[in-house]
């Protein structure tokens, strides 16, 4: 995570970081997904959801500690985070908005943004790889940039005009791309306008001690992870966590 990034997370809460994937890659994670015959999403944000895909492939359980993400995991969360839960979001034209949540106020502990001793702190943080496009033309996440330091809570009237209101933006997010953002950001989906469609698969990760989830989330039984995959499955705890990253140092 370069300086430019790091004060940009700081300042708005959220980064698009493009060409993670390459066209490969994208066309092998997409045909995974075809092969599954999911039911079609319909317009209601309940049937635009699945999850389980960590059991499709290699290479779906790959961008749980993707070498290029996880610096920047390391920078937001500090060593230790585990995956909280995951899930996808494909969306169809026609499919619903979702809600503007979260924010800085009222105060949710485990969706949070601190700065202390000259770095930072964060709660549930998401890491959303785009399998196709977002973006203000297309649909897809939305956010009100800085929220997550907000010291007023957010107007219901900018709730209601979601994102015809300027304090909410949809960042471009090409296919390749994912976007990571602090849940303690307020944020939701733009309706889907596009004629593809939506594939974004969502990992969350807590810090090492807490979980946001009542359910610790399990590894694949399919698939066999690298001991830093395992490593990511870990129940919450802080005393003696092992490091993510001891190769790293
Ligand atoms: O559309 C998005 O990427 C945001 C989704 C979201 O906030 C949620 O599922 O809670």
């Amino acid at each position: 995570m370069n300086e430019e990034e790091r004060y940009l997370f700081d300042l708005r809460g959220y980064l698009v970081i493009p060409e993670l994937l390459s066209t490969g890659e994208l066309a092998e994670l997409n045909r995974l997904m075809d092969m599954r015959g999911l039911p079609a999403p319909e317009e209601d944000t309940q049937s635009a959801r699945f999850g389980g895909f960590l059991e499709w492939g290699q290479i779906y359980c790959d961008l749980l500690d993707h070498p290029r993400i996880m610096p920047y995991l390391k920078t937001i969360l500090g060593d230790g985070f585990r995956l909280d839960h995951y899930y996808g979001i494909y969306m169809r034209a026609g499919t619903e908005q979702l809600r503007l949540h979260g924010g800085n106020t009222p105060y949710d502990p485990p969706e949070y943004y601190h700065f202390r001793n000259g770095q930072m702190h964060n709660g549930l943080t998401v890491v959303a790889w785009n399998l196709t496009s977002t973006g203000p033309t297309l649909g897809g996440f939305c956010a009100a940039p800085g929220s997550h330091k907000a010291n007023y809570p957010c107007p219901d009237s900018i709730r209601a005009a979601h994102t015809a209101h300027e304090a909410i933006i949809v960042p471009d997010a090409p296919a390749g791309s994912a976007v990571i953002f602090t849940e303690a950001l307020t944020h939701g989906t733009a309706a889907w306008t596009a004629d593809h469609q939506r594939r974004s698969l969502l990992f969350k990760y807590s810090p090492g001690q807490q979980s946001w989830s009542a359910k610790y989330v399990q590894p694949p039984k399919n698939i066999r992870l690298t001991t830093r995959q395992n490593l990511l499955f870990e129940k919450p705890y802080f005393n003696a966590r092992p490091s993510l990253f001891e190769e790293d140092d």
